[in-house]
């Protein structure tokens, strides 16, 4: 049962769905002969609908043992089970802070005292992360509560707590191939599966209904929190498209990454599949197969902290008029990612994502950058064991401002990097189940759609996201978020959140 009902003669429910009539009001931009621009208002009528029943849903971790993978288990499992524990600063509550579906409050509308806001998980009906069955796959053959110890993200005596749960709960032995991980994570590689890479994939989809079928979950989400691998070459007649993609898995083709075999597997099972990590997963050929099959598919990398923060500050500084003209961002970190990105290939794919998430901004302002030039920008990342999880980042932006004059800011962050990434796996799940519930037409529609198998409504959650071919990456992170909340309100029937208040602004 929602706990908001809309009151329009534009939206109504049935037992099955929330239907709603939304104008969709855009501008359309031209530019005449003599160069002036034309700005067109274009209304496009849309209808919405999005069933109500919310499943029982069950998420596969790539990578379930790994800092992320067990830090998210035990936080599952300790909200579920309302857990408290001592530390040194006092009592602690299990809670999904850094979740924005769980923790965020969005603006419904004006009550008589002003502005109402709701959880967002409360706007349309959604996977509660207390209700979601976990399950998946790590080359490391530790149980998650061994997996909770090797991580030490969470407090001893809230682990102590969850051990005898924890204990129960077993990876299953995936796809180690060495060329695409650092050669330092062979120590750790114990639990792999054997055979050609068209084996291996058959056995991770047995994988999948295995899960489905054991638990009597009703639908499955799979994502990738396991390690960043290097990018894969994408060569005509390999990973082109959807055929040469399964073809190449046949033919044993050495290409062909871990990653990509699992996104492959989980798009033939109809599941969609979401990249945590920065490597190119989604070879033109994988895209080309999700397409066809019409399942989702959305990466990449995590935003969690450093780049989180650099999607809010460039937005503000080129949003204010100041020319952030360069930008450095080093990292230390002393866990196992911090160990795996010490090879050169994997923390070069580390470094493409997190370099390219000023793009948009820069773009916006051709007055700041008249001559196309971007600021320098540079990533750094340090592997020093001693600090584990609680990651550093530094960051320093310096800006030209009026009149020749320079601005530095300078940012130190420390933080345990997998309580940051932990809440964005529930956001990605919760809101990717739930966008597999929302269709739509337009008028000129006849029939109802989903959204393009490319899922970019979770960017607010990526570094680098994905978008459809020929479409624009916003990077922004309140655009971002903006977009999710929009988008569900027009699911209401609701108006976008446009923060004019004319009514508070009459004599
Ligand atoms: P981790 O190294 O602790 O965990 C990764 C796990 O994946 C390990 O248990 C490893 O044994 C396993 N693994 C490696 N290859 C595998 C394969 N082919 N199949 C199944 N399991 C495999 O790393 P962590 O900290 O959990 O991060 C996971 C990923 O998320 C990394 O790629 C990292 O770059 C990315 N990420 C993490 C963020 C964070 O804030 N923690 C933010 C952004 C991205
Ligand atoms: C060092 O940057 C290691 C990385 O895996 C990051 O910790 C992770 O990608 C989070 O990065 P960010 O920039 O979102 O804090």
């Amino acid at each position: 049962m929602e706990k908001i009902r809309i009151n329009s003669p534009n939206v109504s429910y049935s037992e099955d769905v929330i239907e709603s009539h939304f104008t969709y009001q855009t501008t359309s931009v031209s530019r005449d002969r003599d160069g002036t621009l034309v700005a067109t208002p274009v209304n496009t009528q849309y209808t919405f609908q999005t069933q109500r029943k919310v499943p029982k849903l069950g998420v596969m971790l790539v990578g379930w043992g790994g800092n992320n993978g067990s830090t998210i288990t035990a936080s599952i499992l300790a909200n579920k089970l309302g857990l408290t524990w001592h530390t040194k600063d006092g009592m602690k509550q299990s809670n999904y802070y850094g979740s924005i579906t769980q923790v965020s409050t969005v603006c419904l509308g004006n009550g008589p005292q002003g502005e109402i806001y709701v959880p967002m998980k409360d706007l349309l009906p959604m996977v509660h992360p207390n209700d979601i069955v976990l399950d998946g796959w790590d080359i490391s053959s530790l149980n998650l509560a061994e997996s909770m110890e090797r991580a030490k993200v969470l407090d001893y005596n809230l682990q102590v707590q969850l051990k005898a749960d924890m204990e129960n709960m077993k990876p299953r032995p995936s796809i180690y191939i060495p060329d695409f991980i650092a050669a330092n994570q062979e120590e750790r590689a114990d639990h792999v599966l054997k055979g050609s890479k068209q084996e291996m994939l058959d056995q991770i989809r047995r994988d999948i209904r295995d899960f489905k079928q054991s638990t009597k979950v009703d639908k499955v989400i799979v994502l990738w929190t396991a390690n960043t691998e290097r990018f894969s070459d994408i060569m005509p007649g390999l990973n082109d498209t959807a055929d040469h993609l399964l073809q190449s898995i046949r033919k044993d083709e050495s290409e062909i990454s871990p990653s990509t075999l699992f996104a492959v597997a989980s798009i033939l099972e109809g599941v969609t599949y979401i990249n945590g990590s920065p490597q190119n997963t989604f070879v033109p050929g994988c895209i080309d197969l999700a397409e066809k099959r019409k399942v989702f598919i959305a990466g990449d990398d995590f935003k969690s902290g450093q780049t989180k923060l650099k999607s809010v500050l460039v937005d503000f500084l080129v949003g204010a008029g100041i020319k952030p003209v360069s930008i450095v961002s080093y990292n230390h970190l002393g866990n196992n990612d911090g160990k795996n990105l010490s090879a050169p290939q994997t923390f070069r794919s580390k470094e493409i994502s997190k370099s390219n998430v000023v793009d948009d901004m820069v773009d916006s302002n051709d007055i700041l950058y008249a001559d196309r030039t971007k600021p320098d920008h540079t990533v750094v990342i340090k592997y020093v064991p001693y600090v584990g999880d609680s990651k550093r980042a530094m960051d320093e932006y310096t800006s030209e401002i009026m009149m020749g004059g320079s601005n530095t800011l300078v940012i130190h962050n420390t933080c345990e990097d997998s309580l940051l990434a932990s809440p964005l796996i529930i956001d990605l799940v919760v809101l990717a189940e739930l966008c597999e519930r929302i269709k739509f037409k337009t008028e000129s529609d006849t029939t109802f759609q989903s959204f393009n198998s490319v899922l970019s409504i979770l960017s607010y959650m990526c570094k680098a996201p994905l978008v459809p071919r020929g479409t624009p990456v916003v990077n922004a992170l309140f655009k971002q978020k903006a977009c999710i909340e929009n988008i569900m309100r027009a699911c209401l029937g609701l108006a976008p959140i446009n923060y004019m208040m004319l009514e508070q602004k009459h004599q």
